[in-house]
């Protein structure tokens, strides 16, 4: 069988990359002094701020579209990186040139934050920060070559995350966090191309680093990827991979989610397959990822009907789908001992 070079060449084409950490290590404060007998507890967990996501989800948004190789790319991945260390974190900075389905160069940039370092025992925590270059599933052909503001598909995840950063400074839990903010997740071939088929090029930033982690050799408990968590009237399922590959974490995360009153956005219910960073982390990294992401299988609309159009802006971002992710996030990661 002749080699795939399709498949490799664009995996392997890392042409110049570079990993740079920035210190700020005050990091390890005595995690608190309850002992849960597993489960959830006694444990104080914080109280989320549905605002504050609001506002990170909105900052970026006010960039413009994120999209690799553009300005607002930059400006944005550089807010994203000073807020990071701001919280108190150690933050790495992985730039890395990657070869896009049509042979675009992207200057991306992994922007990976590490609370509590030196903690053997943690917990990974991921979202695309890039923006998708195309409004694809636009009706309008001239619309559809048009970047998107992306403020559900990329910066909901990226701001749920920032207020947990903001919320790991002020309160330590016992375990070690990891922050992953993935570049050019969104740069997969677009509906409307019409060379040939290739494979893997959604989720480019997550195979970098799942070839290139930021530590060598790194490993966590598990993963949670949150991916359009911010939809008015969102519903998450059981997303089918990461049922297969972390069953065990996608029970403990809905129960977490139903327990705190939050069971109307996380139906215990099978939904779809899809492809997205997780894949990667797990098959590169063998960390079993459990993606949170808005895909209702019974609707038409699937992720949403504003889901790669420009329909996805400021408007249809509900505080209310913010806090119901982003206090089962902090509920499961407080418990975690
Ligand atoms: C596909 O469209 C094949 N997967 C969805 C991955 C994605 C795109 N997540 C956000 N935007
Ligand atoms: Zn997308």
């Amino acid at each position: 069988m002749k080699r795939n070079h399709t498949l490799i060449i664009p995996l392997f084409a890392l042409l110049i990359a570079g990993i740079t950490a920035c210190g700020n290590s005050k990091n390890s404060q005595a995690a608190g002094d309850t002992t849960p007998a597993g489960g959830a507890s006694n444990v104080s967990v914080p109280a989320f701020n549905a605002d504050s996501a609001y506002q990170y989800v909105k900052a970026q948004c006010d960039f413009g579209p994120r999209v690799p190789n553009t300005q607002a790319h930059r400006l944005c991945g550089e807010y994203l990186f000073q807020k990071l260390r701001q919280f108190g974190a150690q933050v790495y900075d992985q730039h890395a040139d990657l070869i896009a389905y049509d042979n675009t160069i992207l200057k991306a940039r992994n922007i990976i934050a590490s609370f509590n370092p030196d903690n053997r025992r943690r917990v990974l925590l991921c979202a695309h920060w890039d923006s998708r270059p195309y409004a694809d599933e636009e009706q309008d052909e001239a619309l559809q070559r048009k970047p998107i503001l992306g403020a559900n598909d990329g910066a909901s995840g990226v701001g749920v995350l920032l207020e947990v950063a903001r919320q790991l400074q002020q309160q330590a839990p016992s375990i070690g966090i990891d922050i992953v903010l993935f570049d050019a997740e969104d740069y997969g071939i677009p509906t409307f191309y019409r060379g040939s088929y290739k494979p893997d090029t959604w989720c480019l930033g997550s195979q970098y680093w799942g070839r290139m982690p930021h530590v060598a050799g790194y490993n966590a408990r598990f993963g949670i990827l949150l991916d359009m968590v911010g939809g008015r009237g969102a519903t998450f399922y059981y997303e089918g991979f990461s049922q297969r590959t972390a069953g065990k974490y996608v029970k403990k995360i809905w129960d977490a989610a139903h327990r705190i009153g939050f069971g109307s956005y996380f139906p215990q219910r099978n939904g779809s397959e899809v492809t997205d960073d997780h894949l990667y982390v797990y098959q590169l990294r063998k960390i079993p990822c459990v993606d949170i992401i808005n895909y209702d299988p019974n609707a038409s609309s699937g992720f949403g009907d504003f889901w790669h159009t420009h329909r996805d802006n400021m408007d249809i971002i509900d505080r209310a789908t913010l806090q119901a992710v982003g206090q089962t996030v902090l509920e499961v990661i407080y418990n975690e001992q």
